[in-house]
């Protein structure tokens, strides 16, 4: 057999048909297991790799440069102009599955809640519902996902986050890289990119299907960001912060996507 295959490889004669099959039957079986090789090595050698962080509970390095790589591409090709499918209200879902209840602790005081700005001044402005629902309302109806795979049309209002910006006058908030936003408790806490933040279908919203929000969707005020994932969408705004580095994020933090945009 062995001296069958070196004939094989070896002469300088001209092999017969037969003799010529078998030959390239036995070299793409070999490329076929070198490539099988290829693949096993890689796969173990990103196992192998420490995650970039140097955190136990973030992916291994190679994979997560892979999604700040998609970051960055979808940083690119981001634009305002890039708007999410929006639905008239009547298609909005009556029953909103609520989903994620971190940071929404039951002893929370609704008559005492403030929204918090932290300016980049050192400054903290405190805001109440009624502040906000001063400035001009928006509403969107849209395909609200979660990354567990499941979405729900739904009909939210409240104020533009960028109109917002504006009627404070936080400029020098908004020229920064990034938002950061807490619950009162600080249990749950995101970070979204400026451009994503000041997306015109952003909202700091505080209705639902055209009534005040639910307990349980964020009462009284939560981000509704439909280029995010739900992930994003910050239910129950305690504190609101400016920064150029990334802030803090729950998920991310837990080996989920930063960016995690649609
Ligand atoms: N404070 C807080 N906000 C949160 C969460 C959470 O656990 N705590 N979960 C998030 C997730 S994973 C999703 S999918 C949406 C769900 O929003 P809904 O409950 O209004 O459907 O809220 C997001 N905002
Ligand atoms: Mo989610």
């Amino acid at each position: 057999m062995a001296n069958f295959v070196s004939n094989l490889f070896r002469s300088n004669r001209k092999l017969t048909v037969d003799e010529f099959i078998v030959k390239k039957t036995i070299t793409s079986f070999f490329f076929l297991f070198v490539f099988f090789a290829a693949c096993i090595w890689a796969w173990k050698w990103v196992r192998r790799q420490p995650s970039q962080n140097g955190s136990r509970s973030d992916i291994h390095a190679p994979l997560r440069k892979v999604l700040n790589t998609n970051e960055i591409i979808f940083n690119k090709i981001f634009s305002e102009n890039h708007h999410t499918k929006t639905y008239p209200a009547s298609a909005a879902v009556k029953n909103v599955r609520p989903n994620g209840n971190i940071g929404m602790s039951k002893n929370f005081d609704t008559a005492t809640w403030k929204m918090y700005v932290i300016r980049t001044n050192g400054d903290t402005l405190a805001l109440t519902l009624n502040d906000l629902k001063k400035l001009p309302k928006t509403d969107v109806t849209f395909n609200f996902k979660c990354i567990e795979g499941w979405n729900q049309i739904t009909h939210w209002a409240g104020v533009k986050f960028s109109d917002f910006i504006k009627a404070y006058g936080l400029n020098a908030e908004a020229s920064m890289k990034y938002l950061g936003l807490t619950t009162p408790d600080k249990e749950y806490y995101v970070g979204i990119d400026m451009a994503s933040a000041m997306h015109p279908q952003t909202i700091l919203c505080y209705e639902l299907n055209g009534r005040p929000l639910p307990w349980r969707e964020g009462y009284p005020l939560r981000l509704i960001i439909p280029v995010k994932y739900g992930i994003k969408h910050l239910k129950r705004i305690g504190t609101m912060y400016f920064a150029n580095n990334r802030p803090p994020d729950y998920w991310a933090e837990r080996g989920y996507d930063y960016y995690s945009g649609l």
